[in-house]
């Protein structure tokens, strides 16, 4: 059964879409035009109840949220090599690395674009300059944030770095985000899926 992944362009979405690029696995890109309201539909919303994508439907598998999506593909693809063996000790901090995105990144994007700064003592993600030094650390000396494997982390991470500093300018461009999102981009699969996302 093809996996189906309910995307909309320059959205969360490119990065369950450059995951799948990953992969090598086939799937089908199914357009839902956020911009025009097509993810508050009654089908949509049977498959993500937050009406927001990215979400992937695998057979009678649904998954949302992009950081689980990730996950998923990796361990549903596990010939491509996208997480940690299950006996390895970096399984830690690929756990942690993805759930980072999911919860701390989204905050730092937060008080980009919402310019505001709650007490970093209540806010989970601390605060923005509290996440980027943290990242500048898991990106550096890489070549990935595991070291040599590139995992479902690199994704999450690679896609927000990219997303924060060179389509929104929202995030500092350090000298080791600079150089990690140089590694990231030359990857085919990220191309693939930007010129995707570029398009529309
Ligand atoms: N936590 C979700 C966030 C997804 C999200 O916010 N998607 C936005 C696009 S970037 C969306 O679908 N917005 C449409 C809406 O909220 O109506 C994830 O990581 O997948």
């Amino acid at each position: 059964m093809t996996m189906k992944l309910y995307w909309a362009p320059k959205s969360r979405a490119f990065r369950a879409a450059w995951m799948l690029e990953e992969s090598g696995a086939p799937y089908e890109r199914v357009l839902v035009d956020i911009r025009a309201g097509q993810q508050s539909t009654p089908e949509f919303a049977r498959i993500n109840p937050m009406q927001k994508v990215p979400a992937l439907t695998d057979g009678e598998a649904t998954v949302a949220e992009s950081a689980a999506i990730c996950a998923y593909v990796a361990e549903r693809v596990p010939g491509a090599g996208l997480a940690p063996p299950m006996d390895s000790p970096l399984r830690g901090r690929y756990w942690h690395l993805l759930f980072f995105a999911a919860s701390c990144i989204e905050g730092a994007f937060l008080e980009k674009f919402a310019n505001v700064s709650p007490p970093g003592m209540s806010a989970g993600w601390g605060s923005l300059d509290r996440v980027m030094d943290a990242l500048e650390g898991f990106v550096t000396p890489g070549p990935w944030v595991l070291g040599e494997q590139f995992t479902a982390a690199d994704v999450m991470i690679g896609a927000d770095l990219y997303y924060g500093i060179e389509l929104f300018g929202l995030f500092e461009r350090r000298p080791a985000f600079a150089a990690y999102l140089e590694r990231i981009t030359k990857r085919p699969a990220f191309q693939r899926a930007l010129a995707f996302d570029e398009a529309g």
